[in-house]
């Protein structure tokens, strides 16, 4: 009986160490978008042809309009959870390397630098 209560314990602490494990404070580079368009932009943009939208006139017309801001690296789409960062706005559309606790596929945005030279 002991040890089984031991082995329940140690289960327990594994399942807590995995946790941890896997919120990890990461730098990476991709661009904000929003999450109506995600990876890309082309669909809303050829809805709007002859209006001359870029990216970021995207993004910021799709956040407005009640969507989130999200970042895009690799192809993959994470959720941003603190979307009242001022820089999301600044660089929605940009190309930024952005620093933050990734959980899944969410992210908690600590920076937001420019990749723009
Ligand atoms: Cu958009």
């Amino acid at each position: 009986m002991k040890n089984m209560l031991r082995a329940l314990c140690c289960a327990g602490l594994f399942a807590g160490l995995a946790s941890l494990a896997s919120a990890a404070n990461m730098t990476m580079t991709g661009t904000i978008s929003d999450s109506m368009c995600g990876a890309s932009h082309a669909k809303m943009i050829a809805m709007h042809k002859g209006a001359k939208m870029t990216d970021r006139d995207c993004a910021l017309a799709c956040v407005k309009a009640g969507n989130k801001y999200v970042f895009v690296s690799d192809g993959k789409v994470y959720q941003i959870t603190n979307q009242n960062l001022a820089d999301l706005q600044k660089e929605a559309g940009e190309s930024v390397s952005l620093t933050g606790n990734v959980n899944g596929d969410s992210i908690t945005v600590s920076k937001v630098a420019t990749t723009k030279k």
